[in-house]
C-alpha cells in the first residue's frame, strides 16, 4: 500500500485536536495505490434482471461494505439469485412504481457512508467504482458518471437516446449553470450526507436528472467521472425515449419555477427589511 488519505467526510472534519492517531487497522485497500475508511454501499434498482445479476456481481470489488438490491416486484428469480451470489445482500422491496422510487427506497436503507448507483442490466463495470470513491475521498461531494467525458462511452444509447440526453443536457447546463457533458446516467455515488441537501421526490426515470439539478442548486462539489455503459446483456430498456423524455423535461421546468419562486421571495424579503417593515 503505498499512500492512504485521511478518514474525512468533507465538510466534517474534526478539530486537530480532537483527531485521533490513524492506525493502518482502519483502513481498506480498494485498489494497490489506495486506501480508505468510510464504507461504501452499493444500490442496485432490479426489476426482472435475474439473468443479469451474474455479470453485475462478477464485477463488484470485494471491499465493498454492502450491497442494497431494491426489487421492483420482480417476477423472475431476481432476489433468489442476488442472495445466491452475494450472500448477505440486502433485499429491500419497493413501495411504489418506478426506477427513481426503487432507487430512494434504497437510499434510505443504506448504512455506509459513500453511496453508489449501480444498474442491474450488466450495463455498468463494477471496476469503475474505484474511480467514484476515489473522487469522493479526495475531496467531491458527488462523483458523477459521464459517457460523453474524456475516456467514458456507450454502447447501449440508441441516437434518438443520444440526441435528447444532449438536448435536456444542454438545457439544464443553460439553466443552473452547470457543466455537465451527460444527464441521464444511472452510475454515480455521493457522500450520504448529501441527500439531506436534496431531499429527493420522484419515481421514474427522471431520478438522475433531479440529482444532478438538485446537486448544483445545493452548491455541492461535482466531480465528473468518465464511465463506460455497455449493453444491456438480456432483457430490453424498460425506458421509453419520448415519454420518459418529457418526465425529465418536466422536473427540469419545475425545478426551474421553483427557483424563481425562491428567488423573488428573497428579493422582497430584502425589499421589505430595507424599508424597515417586519415580516
Ligand atoms: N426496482 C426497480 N428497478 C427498476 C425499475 N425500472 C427500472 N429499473 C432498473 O433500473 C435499471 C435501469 O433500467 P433500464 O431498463 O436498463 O433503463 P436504461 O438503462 O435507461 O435503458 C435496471 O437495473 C432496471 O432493472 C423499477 O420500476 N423498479
Ligand atoms: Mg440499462
Amino acid at each position: 500500500m503505498s499512500s492512504v488519505l485521511r478518514p474525512a467526510i468533507p465538510g466534517q472534519e474534526p478539530a486537530i485536536a480532537d483527531r485521533q492517531p490513524i492506525t493502518a487497522d482502519v483502513y481498506r485497500p480498494i485498489s494497490s495505490h489506495l486506501a480508505i475508511t468510510p464504507p461504501v454501499s452499493v444500490v442496485i434498482p432490479a426489476m426482472n434482471e435475474a439473468e443479469n445479476l451474474p455479470y453485475v456481481f462478477k464485477t463488484l470489488p470485494d471491499w465493498i461494505h454492502e450491497v442494497v438490491l431494491v426489487d421492483g416486484n420482480s417476477t423472475d428469480d431476481t432476489v433468489g439469485v442476488a442472495r445466491d451470489l452475494w450472500p448477505g445482500v440486502k433485499v429491500v422491496e419497493q413501495r411504489g412504481k418506478g426506477k427513481g422510487d426503487a432507487l430512494i427506497t434504497g437510499f434510505e436503507a443504506c448504512t455506509g457512508d459513500i453511496i453508489v448507483m449501480v444498474d442491474a442490466d450488466g450495463s455498468a463495470d463494477g471496476n469503475e467504482i474505484v474511480s467514484y470513491v476515489s473522487a469522493l475521498v479526495s475531496g467531491a461531494d458527488f462523483a458523477k458518471g459521464s459517457r460523453f467525458a474524456n475516456g467514458g462511452g456507450t454502447d447501449d444509447m440508441t441516437p434518438i437516446r443520444k440526441l435528447g440526453n444532449w438536448a435536456l443536457c444542454t438545457v439544464v447546463n443553460k439553466k443552473f449553470g452547470a457543466r455537465y457533458t451527460d444527464l441521464c446516467y444511472g452510475y454515480n455515488a455521493f457522500w450520504r450526507h448529501c441527500l439531506d441537501k436534496i431531499d429527493l421526490d420522484c419515481t421514474g426515470f427522471e431520478i438522475e436528472t433531479l440529482i444532478n439539478i438538485r446537486v448544483v442548486k445545493a452548491g455541492l462539489k461535482v466531480q465528473e467521472i468518465p464511465s463506460h455503459e455497455y449493453l444491456r446483456i438480456h432483457g430490453a430498456s424498460n425506458l421509453r425515449a419520448v415519454r420518459d423524455g418529457l418526465r425529465v423535461l418536466r422536473v427540469i421546468l419545475k425545478e426551474r419555477s421553483n427557483r424563481r419562486a425562491l428567488r423573488s421571495r428573497s428579493h422582497s424579503r430584502i425589499l421589505s427589511a430595507s424599508r424597515g417593515e417586519v415580516s
